[in-house]
């Protein structure tokens, strides 16, 4: 990809002169840049990315379900009294008022007002953070209850459909582009003696016992801003996989990578264990978010929403170390297999752990 940050700035109503263009953040998925304009005495920030076509294949429906979602929720932040400018993403329009800009080699670019004063974090600094976290995860879904969900495009089919990232599992572990199977038996044996569990939650789905909401998808801390000043969550961010799906997914997503007491990518598994306090935490602000709004199947399926994000993120991390790491950006020979890692020990930590963190969830609800 020849086509540059600096080369589709001025497609985009910025403000003021182009003082810098800085590669941002820690996704796995899209290129972010940071924009610093000056405008007058004063600087403006903005967000610039190229979203990840290869894994986006239709970027155009993309964009339409973040204009909808911020919309929808920029009137409902006003109603509230609250401030759309830090509580929802806000998509700069281009010159030609898009919301998106298709660049010469068929690259989507999209931008958002930077959130001020506001910082995501890639692991659990404090408690607060994650309970916030939650509260915040939990209320984005609330807000969103009663957006039609008809009207919302699946961005990636079966995206945690884990009986079907099982399937294609097995499916890279017979073809094994890469010769690298044979040196990961153990983590595919892990797999393998889980299948019949991959398929728990669709069933349940299927049988009408989870419903289906309007969800996040990617509830990693890091898709959370957090207040410098008030140490308050104040906006979910990375909207791309809004879509509908399962409430005990958001939440179990949200502790595979925050109730960890090591990074995602922690090569000294001694160190990653689910730790039952942070769970506790999370728990509390979720359900406090979600404002009561969960079924008692959906109560009785946090524990294993919280297994299945874990063991489903495992997969597709060796599923793309075995097809030779197309999907996840990787900073480091064997990182994705480092990644698959921690998450198979977290998973058999959260299976030890299991009857405390059933008893910690109906402590929450009692
Ligand atoms: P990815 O899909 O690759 O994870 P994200 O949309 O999550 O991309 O953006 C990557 C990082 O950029 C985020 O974790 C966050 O730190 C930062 N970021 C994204 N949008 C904003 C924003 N509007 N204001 C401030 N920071 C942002
Ligand atoms: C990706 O985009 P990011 O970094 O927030 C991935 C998630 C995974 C996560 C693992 C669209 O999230 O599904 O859980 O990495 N996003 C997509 O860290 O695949
Ligand atoms: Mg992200």
């Amino acid at each position: 990809m020849s086509v540059q940050s600096f080369d589709v700035i001025p497609q985009f109503r910025f403000e003021g002169t182009l003082l810098e263009s800085i590669p941002f953040g820690n996704g796995h998925i899209n290129d972010t840049y940071r924009l610093t304009f000056a405008a007058g005495e004063t600087s403006r920030r903005y967000i610039l990315q190229r979203l990840n076509t290869a894994i986006f294949t239709k970027p155009q429906e993309v964009m339409e379900n973040i204009e909808g979602v911020t919309a929808w929720l920029k009137k409902k932040i006003i109603a509230r009294g609250g401030d759309p400018s830090r509580e929802t993403l806000n998509l700069i329009p281009t010159v030609e008022g898009n919301f998106f800009y298709v660049d010469e080699e068929g690259g989507w670019w999209r931008a958002f007002g930077y959130i001020e004063g506001a910082v995501s974090y890639d692991q659990v600094r404090n408690d607060q953070d994650f309970y916030e976290s939650a509260v915040t995860f939990g209320n984005f879904q609330c807000l969103l209850a009663d957006y039609p969900a008809a009207t919302l495009h699946e961005t990636i089919a079966d995206f945690h459909n884990t009986a079907d990232r099982f399937a294609k599992f097995q499916r890279a572990v017979e073809a094994d582009v890469c010769g690298r199977a044979a040196s990961v038996q153990p983590e595919i044996r892990f797999v393998q003696a889980r299948e019949a569990f991959c398929s728990k939650l669709v069933e349940l789905q299927k049988q009408g016992v989870l419903p289906l909401r309007v969800t996040h998808n990617d509830t990693k801390l890091n898709n959370i801003m957090i207040d410098d000043t008030t140490g308050r969550g104040i906006c979910v961010i990375d909207l791309d996989t809004v879509m509908p799906g399962l409430s005990v997914n958001d939440f179990g997503d949200s502790i595979r990578f925050g109730a960890s007491t090591a990074a995602e990518d922690e090569t000294d598994l001694e160190k990653v264990s689910c730790d039952l306090h942070l769970f506790e935490v999370y728990t509390k602000g979720f359900l406090e978010g979600c404002g009561g709004a969960l079924t008692q199947a959906e109560l009785d399926a946090l524990v294993d929403g919280a297994k299945m994000m874990t063991l489903e993120c495992g997969i597709r991390f060796l599923t793309d170390y075995l097809e030779g790491d197309h999907y996840f950006k990787i900073h480091r020979e064997q990182h994705n297999l480092d990644r698959c890692r921690t998450q198979f020990k977290l998973v058999a930590d959260m299976e030890q752990k299991e009857n405390e963190m059933r008893a910690i969830v109906a402590r929450c609800l009692s």
